[in-house]
């Protein structure tokens, strides 16, 4: 479930730990994302959002095209390059997160229902197509495009959920590519930073 909502959050921690920026994570409410003072800064009431300086910025995937016009290790600075990896962070949103939201949420949220056990294979035939198209492509890279960037970043969390059900594990070069990814430093230090803000609300 965690790996579920968090994944949105930790692509902003992973690409502001790749850039070594210093930031200050606040924690919304669900009262608070209700109110119209933060539906102005995320018309959906969700997290997260970005504040640097005067500018806001929503959407986990505008959040790291934000952070990697300025960063060069979340995107890189030659034109032909970044678009390449522009590319894969739609491809990693657009085309596999919806596959591997849908399985995730049935198995997650529906599992002992009649209906998900009827629905679990269309879903799961459809997330492993994309997941074999990915794995396919990581033939010859260790990276989506060129040096690790945003697009693994949101490829990797995009990845995890389906961590509970070991779907990944079937494909030997996604799986050593998203383990490539998550032991990179940066990740370690994000997650680590997530776990600690949110051990004292599951000890009480
Ligand atoms: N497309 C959004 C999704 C954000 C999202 O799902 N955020 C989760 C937490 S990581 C959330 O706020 N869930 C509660 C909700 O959707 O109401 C993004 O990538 O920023």
């Amino acid at each position: 479930l965690n790996s579920l909502r968090a994944a949105s959050t930790m692509r902003v921690r992973w690409a502001l730990e790749e850039a070594g920026l210093p930031y200050r994570v606040r924690t919304v409410t669900p009262e608070e994302r209700e109110t119209a003072a933060y539906r102005r800064e995320q018309p959906f009431g969700q997290m997260p959002v970005l504040h640097d300086g005067a500018v806001s910025v929503f959407e986990s995937g505008a959040i790291l095209l934000y952070l990697g016009e300025r960063h060069p290790a979340v995107l890189p600075v030659d034109p032909a390059a970044r678009t390449q990896a522009t590319m894969w962070m739609f491809a990693a949103l657009n085309t596999v997160e919806q596959h591997v939201t849908n399985l995730a949420e049935l198995l997650i949220f529906h599992a002992g229902e009649a209906w998900a056990r009827e629905r679990r294979p269309a879903l799961e035939a459809m997330a492993l197509r994309r997941l074999g198209e990915v794995d396919a492509q990581l033939e010859e890279r260790d990276y989506l495009a060129g040096p690790f960037s945003a697009a693994d970043i949101l490829m990797t969390t995009v990845l995890r959920p389906l961590d509970r059900i070991g779907l990944v594990d079937g494909f030997s070069r996604l799986a050593a590519y998203k383990a490539r990814c998550m032991a990179r430093p940066a990740f370690a230090r994000a997650l680590a930073d997530y776990t600690a803000q949110y051990a004292p609300a599951r000890a009480a």
